[in-house]
């Protein structure tokens, strides 16, 4: 992409509203406009950041066995009477009425919905074990939306939701979520400690929040600081294993990580004392194992092996798309700006032209940004008539990994400047060697 032909709205001036980093720094490199408390468009730079988070939600799914649908985001109230949730979910559950003054509500998750599909089309156990999951808008009309993406009202989650014939099965089911999330952030590049957490509304005793410690996170945690150095690192996992999974699991979840609902003080302060910290963090997803509640309710069963019929055990397991972009700007940025993850990041690599307009530094970044795409890779070339200072101030600002800055002094020597921006590190080489480093990097990405 070309800049000069590309919509980039930043802004120079500090947005008032913005209280946190991430808002701060999505509103000023021109990736989202609020429309409505908590309701926002997704400007190009925003959008393709989503898109790419969304990627890795997808594909981490997939290899876990886990098959994607979609559901609408307007679901009749009927189906959420039948769980009793249409009374008990209030003022949260934003509710319509059609034409025909039928009562609708505009999504806030969608156990009953799942279970509604499930229900008409599976009778078996022999169809079992089954995850589906969909990324969709959700709407929850919460009191108080803010920090930008973080808690709005209408956001983008991944849930996911599994059937299975007993309760052994089930907990594979959520243990497998487990690992398939651990493995999703470290894609993301970043650390999510899975905690014992309170179920709320979703119901049933076993569940985990995933956080990421930041000073600006909403919920209060205590932990072990060994909790912290845990890694899947690029372990091959084979998701049908059961016991393969399952210590994995417990290799996460047996050093103290709690969220304030569920914490324990005696249990924290057998935690040596220098490693006992409390903190705080980041919601970036929930896994929940809940049995039948649903499926009792709304009367989804399964024919068992031995020919009873029993309700089917299920549980259900969400990741914060959207909330995803503003933690890992919160976990990965400094004063001049976002600076992305390989992962996610929204170009892959920057060209900055020190001298536009000079025949000699034009085909140069002409020619790198056609050796990047031919190699398959995304970059943002900017080719505006500006100073070279606005120039590597914006790239710093919107914050891609990688910057090929091309001048004529260096040309001069057949050079150009590779900088990282997490390090700040320059390195002069050849326009060749610039090209193959960056595919290089992204090559294990
Ligand atoms: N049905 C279950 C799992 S699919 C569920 O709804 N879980 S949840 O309530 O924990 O939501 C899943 C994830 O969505 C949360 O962990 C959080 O990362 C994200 N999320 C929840 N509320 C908001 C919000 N208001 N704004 C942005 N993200 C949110």
């Amino acid at each position: 992409m070309r800049l000069t032909r590309y919509f980039l709205p930043v802004l120079k001036e500090n947005p008032a509203e913005a209280q946190i980093v991430s808002h701060r720094y999505m509103l000023r490199a021109g990736m989202i406009k609020q429309q409505a408390a908590g309701i926002y468009s997704w400007l190009p730079l925003g959008f393709k950041v989503l898109k790419r988070i969304e990627q890795i939600v997808h594909e981490e799914q997939i290899r876990a066995g886990h098959i994607p649908l979609l559901m609408p985001t307007l679901q009749p109230a009927d189906l959420w009477r039948e769980s009793g949730r249409y009374d008990d979910y209030g003022q949260e559950m934003l509710r319509i009425k059609d034409r025909h003054e039928r009562d609708m509500l505009y999504g806030p998750t969608n156990e009953e919905m799942i279970t509604d599909i499930f229900r008409s089309h599976v009778n078996s156990y022999k169809d079992l074990p089954l995850t589906l999951y969909h990324i969709q808008w959700k709407f929850r009309d919460e009191v108080r939306p803010r920090f930008g993406v973080m808690r709005g009202r209408e956001f983008l989650m991944k849930d996911g939701y599994n059937f299975d014939v007993d309760r052994d099965a089930a907990l594979h089911a959520y243990n497998r979520h487990m690992v398939s999330y651990l493995r999703t952030y470290e894609r993301m590049g970043l650390t999510a400690i899975p905690m014992r957490a309170a179920s709320g509304p979703i119901g049933g005793d076993n569940t985990h929040e995933f956080l990421v410690l930041a000073s600006t996170g909403e919920s209060e945690v205590f932990y072990d600081d060994a909790v912290t150095d845990l890694k899947l690192g690029n372990r091959t996992v084979d998701y049908d294993d059961r016991d393969q999974v399952k210590a994995i699991c417990d290799e996460f979840t047996t050093l103290y990580a709690r969220t304030d609902e569920t914490h324990d003080e005696a249990l924290f302060n057998a935690v040596p004392e220098d490693r006992r910290k409390v903190g705080r963090g980041i919601e970036v997803g929930q896994i929940f194992y809940f049995g039948t509640k649903y499926s009792e309710s709304m009367g989804a069963t399964v024919v068992t092996a031995d020919g009873s019929r029993v309700p089917v055990e299920m549980g259900s397991h969400g990741i914060g798309v959207s909330r995803l972009l503003g933690a890992i700007i919160e976990a990965s940025h400094d004063d001049k700006g976002i600076i992305w993850p390989e992962g996610v990041t929204p170009f892959h690599a920057g060209i900055v032209n020190l001298k536009q307009g000079d025949a000699a530094t034009d085909a140069a970044c002409e020619a790198i940004y056609a050796a990047l795409k031919a190699k398959g890779l995304d970059p943002l070339y900017d080719d505006r008539d500006e100073r070279a200072g606005a120039k590597f101030a914006t790239m710093d600002l919107i914050g891609l990994p990688w910057r090929v800055t091309v001048g004529p002094r260096g040309l001069a020597n057949g050079l150009v400047e590779l900088t990282s921006r997490r390090t700040g590190e320059s390195e002069e080489m050849t326009a060749e060697a610039a090209v193959d480093r960056i595919a290089q990097i992204y090559e294990g990405v």
